[in-house]
């Protein structure tokens, strides 16, 4: 449905919007809600607040007109197809994504493609300020969108202004290889307050403009002088994002899940132990390593088809990325070779499913795994860690969790590893699947209760209030917030 313009209390901007565009054979085009914790944690609160979501719609060249979405108020961003090569696939996949992620495969310099990331952002930013309403509070998602909090700012320095970042923030020492780093940190400085998955990262962020900008700090502050003389702080900290607990675990419930989850264990040949994996195709996930140890541990005996399998499910990701494509030709080699060295005819070793599933299924997956295996080398957060104990309502199973994840901060009492140490992946993988049933009973009544604490509403209601209360107060966004505190009262 086309909406009239109006303007918002509440803006968010992500590179995507949280639709996918579905075009019917006859051309016709409808739209889905796109799933995932983002779209959900934002639900209430966009429609508490009749908010604004701008973002790009996923297709090249698309028409920019604003709409809306079960009471969603959605602005798309337009972008060309070769702004979706250098902004997209270039600058923010090949360039960020490397160093962000400690630089596990080489990232590339190219100034055409800076010279997009900016003009696109400059596109999100004046988005931004068409549609937010005076005093406005603006939440901008992630390292595709740095320079956003600052082309705002300049625009409509009445908003306040929060940035939230779902991946890594590397060390300095690697951050500082990019040509374009103090644009960067300027652009963040933007924000009144920027969240990140774990303190260090956000330490790691303080640290960056300690030394590579003219700024004070102050333990988590950042602030920074204009040329006229005026000064804006920015507080850094971190506020971990979490799952839809309730509704995850509703569905791992129901009826059909059980019952799938009891069959899916059945198609797969009755294995005493199934073990999972469930990762975007990314080389920050660790699934070679992952297949290193199981290979080894097949070869040594330690373990056998059919009495344990591997299903590993490996979502198609940035596949126009040459470090994307090389990594599932690696991947899928070794797939073939452990099949078909250690596997019987009819009893796979290893079950590769290079393809999305719904959400159901992925409920009955985890609800059937004795053993999940997430063993990221860097990764923000990781939701997979957190869905996976969110679905075992049983106390059944064991998960496996790499200590580069940001879950590793909140789910210590997993089975931890470090998975550029094969031998110790191999012994904490052995480990998993021989604990008695009632401590891996114990230790997963302990993550449960981590999450069912810590959701993605709680995450969303603490962004928002620690924005609220940042250093700076524009007059503006103070009334604002006020107005909204005494609508919630009434
Ligand atoms: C970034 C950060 C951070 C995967 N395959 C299917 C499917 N999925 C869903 C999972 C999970 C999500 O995708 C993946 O989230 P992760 O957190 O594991 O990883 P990234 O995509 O890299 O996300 C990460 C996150 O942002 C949030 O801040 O945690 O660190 O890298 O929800 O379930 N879902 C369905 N079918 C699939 O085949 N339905």
């Amino acid at each position: 449905m086309t909406a009239t313009k109006r303007r918002h209390d509440l803006v968010i901007a992500a590179n995507r919007l949280p639709v996918d565009r579905i075009t019917a054979p006859d051309g016709s085009v409808s739209w889905g809600r796109s799933p995932g914790g983002l779209v959900t944690a934002m639900d209430s609160v966009m429609r508490e607040r009749g908010g604004a979501w701008v973002g790009w719609d996923g297709e090249a060249g698309s028409a920019t007109r604003l709409f809306t979405h079960e009471s969603m108020y959605l602005r798309p961003v337009a972008l060309s197809a070769a702004e979706v090569e250098e902004y997209y696939e270039g600058f923010s996949n090949d360039t960020l994504w490397p160093i962000y992620h400690d630089v596990i495969v080489q990232p590339s310099f190219h100034r055409d493609w800076w010279r997009t990331y900016v003009s696109v952002n400059q596109r999100f930013a004046d988005a931004v300020a068409e549609v937010a309403a005076e005093g406005a509070t603006v939440w901008v998602q992630d390292y595709q969108l740095q320079l956003v909090p600052r082309m705002v700012r300049e625009q409509r320095p009445d908003l306040r202004i929060g940035w939230f970042n779902h991946i890594p923030f590397p060390a300095v020492e690697l951050f500082a290889q990019i040509p374009w780093r103090r644009a960067i940190l300027e652009g963040l400085l933007g924000a009144d307050f920027l969240g990140f998955q774990r303190q260090a990262d956000a330490q790691n962020f303080v640290r960056a403009c300690r030394r590579l900008l003219q700024v004070t700090t102050r333990k988590d502050t950042v602030t920074m002088l204009g040329r006229d003389g005026s000064s804006h702080t920015t507080r850094a900290s971190a506020i971990p994002i979490s799952i839809d607990y309730r509704g995850l675990e509703t569905l791992a419930k129901s009826p059909a899940v059980v019952d799938r989850a009891a069959e899916l264990r059945h198609q797969l040949g009755d294995p005493r132990i199934l073990m999972l994996g469930v990762d975007r195709l990314d080389y920050t996930k660790g699934i070679r390593h992952r297949l290193k140890a199981y290979e080894e541990l097949l070869q040594d005996k330690a373990i056998q088809p059919p009495d344990v399998t591997l299903v590993q499910v490996a979502t198609p990701s940035r596949e126009r990325v040459d470090a994307y494509r090389e990594l599932r030709q690696q991947v899928e080699t070794t797939v073939g070779r452990i099949n078909g060295e250690y596997a019987p005819i009819g009893s796979p070793a290893v079950h590769y499913q290079h393809h999305s599933y719904p959400q159901e299924e992925m409920a009955a997956l985890y609800l059937a795994a004795d053993v999940m295996l997430v063993t990221p080398l860097r990764d923000g957060m990781n939701l997979v860690a957190k869905e996976y104990v969110t679905c075992r309502h049983d106390l059944g199973g064991a998960l496996v969790l790499s200590e580069f994840t940001g879950a590793y901060h909140e789910l210590h009492q997993a089975f931890v590893c470090n998975p550029h140490d094969i031998e110790g992946l191999k012994q904490t993988i052995l480990k998993a699947i021989n604990t008695p049933a009632h401590d891996k009973a114990r230790i997963m009544k302990a993550l449960r209760r981590r999450v069912a604490d810590h959701d993605v509403d709680r995450w969303a209601t603490r962004f928002l209030d620690a924005l609220a209360v940042a250093p700076n107060r524009p007059e503006a966004s103070i009334r604002a917030h006020q107005r909204h505190t005494m609508a919630r009262r009434a």
